[in-house]
């Protein structure tokens, strides 16, 4: 199934599948995005109250649809404090965070006018939760992102329920298709209306076609009632960036924009059984890895039922924030870095070229090597600290065009806890030497 979703993921943007060469108009509302790198996904609804998979859990029957429905009247929200959610996001240096609005439950988190299910007419939160965190969010300057599941396995006019009983086939009653259609499409003005997002991110769209989905209308609908609205790429091609999941992607992705969405441990939502936390290194060095490669990375995590943030998400966006913050020149507002063979590590790129970042995995080796830079070096600097390094040129050959190695010696004391990086400034534009040595 997961292998299933990750080739969905790499699924076409609008501009690869409209053959957009020049996609400057685009390129213009991605930019605060193309800046931003790292992003919180929060799971919350009413299964993170017995913490049981989201709609997973019932459509693929492992609990029965009234005992997942159930959770309803436990849904409290009663520890449920936006403004330290969204001060949280703010210290682990994310600069934007996305919220399941719906999830493929259908249960909404906000007042829908539209029918269906929601937290406000049915669980004693009695209270539209979206509201509050994405004002919180932008007093913090954190751009909002709205994530929508077109698929709704409640609602009646929807084909699919549990994974081997679907209710109806489209093309044998298209007039109920439509039903949902306009009901979908309903909430999804909600969303825009309401919250005005920065950024919708959908999901589900793998169970219809965009012709099904009537996806042109829909990026239509967005674009016209705020251009600037990013849409990630699960809207059967016509979003604007790729969204990978869990599955790291080992090579450069030949795109524009991509977002890795990861989780902290294997669930997007609360799992008490789950308690395979990633590390505050692995997230980093996964982070390190994606920036380097021109992507952000969008983090999951899952608050309880009553809004309670779990002790291993603290630490894990604690600790990434201490980092995120040291490091913050190699991070936002940088280019991808050096191709591979030149490096062993992450690397970034100032946006005008001149300088380098390097990204130290583990406590770094005593001598780290750049090959191929056809620069001059005018300092190596560790970040977030400024402590000037010595460096060496090694086996320069005066006839050959072939760059020497750049050793750098890093000393332990300048070390960081996860990962150190070093600021190598240029005499100008990055210059690769990218040849197979000896003349050529
Ligand atoms: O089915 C969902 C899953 O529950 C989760 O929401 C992830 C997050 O990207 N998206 C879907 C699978 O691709």
């Amino acid at each position: 199934m997961f292998l299933l979703f990750a080739s969905f993921s790499w699924s076409q943007t609008f501009a690869q599948s409209h053959q957009i060469v020049n996609q400057d108009s685009i390129a213009h509302k991605m930019q605060w995005f193309a800046d931003a790198k790292l992003g919180i996904f929060i799971h919350w609804g009413i299964y993170s109250v017995k913490g049981v998979g989201e709609s997973w859990s019932f459509h693929n029957k492992q609990i029965s649809y009234k005992d997942y429905m159930a959770q309803l009247k436990g849904f409290t929200a009663a520890n449920y404090h936006p403004q330290q959610w969204a001060d949280l996001i703010k210290e682990s240096g994310a600069r934007y965070a996305v919220i399941t609005t719906k999830h493929h439950d259908g249960v909404a988190l906000w007042n829908s006018k539209c029918g269906g299910i929601n937290v406000v007419k049915n669980t004693p939160a009695h209270r539209d939760v979206l509201a509050p965190l994405f004002s919180a969010l932008r007093k913090d300057s954190i751009k909002c992102g709205a994530y929508f599941s077109l698929i709704d396995w409640s609602y009646p006019d929807y084909p699919a329920f549990l994974k081997d009983s679907n209710r109806y086939e489209i093309r044998n009653d298209p007039a109920r298709w439509e039903k949902f259609l306009d009901y979908y499409q309903c909430q999804l003005k909600e969303v825009l209306n309401n919250y005005n997002p920065d950024l919708i991110w959908f999901d589900g769209d793998w169970e219809h076609s965009a012709k099904e989905w009537q996806a042109a209308k829909v990026r239509k609908m967005i674009l016209d009632h705020n251009p600037n609205t990013i849409i990630n790429g699960r809207l059967a091609g016509y979003g604007d960036y790729d969204t990978p999941e869990q599955n790291f992607p080992v090579t450069r992705p030949n795109l524009r924009w991509w977002e890795l969405c990861m989780t902290v441990n294997d669930n997007w939502g609360w799992q008490p059984q789950d308690t395979n936390w990633k590390t505050p290194y692995q997230i980093i060095r996964i982070f390190a890895d994606c920036i380097s490669m021109g992507g952000n990375l969008l983090l999951d995590i899952g608050p309880k039922g009553d809004g309670t943030i779990t002790p291993q998400d603290i630490h894990v966006l604690k600790e990434l924030g201490k980092w995120t913050h040291k490091n913050s020149k190699a991070i936002y507002g940088t280019l991808a870095g050096l191709p591979e063979g030149h490096f062993y590590g992450p690397s970034t790129l100032s946006k005008d070229s001149t300088t380098l970042y390097l990204f130290l995995p583990g406590k770094g080796n005593e001598q780290e090597v750049i090959k191929g830079l056809d620069n001059k070096i005018k300092s190596i600097t560790v970040v977030g600290n400024g402590m000037q390094l010595h460096y060496d040129i090694v086996g320069k050959i005066s006839w050959s065009p072939v760059p020497g190695l750049v050793y750098i010696k890093v000393p332990a004391n300048v070390q960081d806890e996860y990962m150190t990086v070093l600021a190598v400034k240029l005499d100008g534009k990055l210059k690769l030497y990218r040849g197979q040595g000896g003349l050529k």
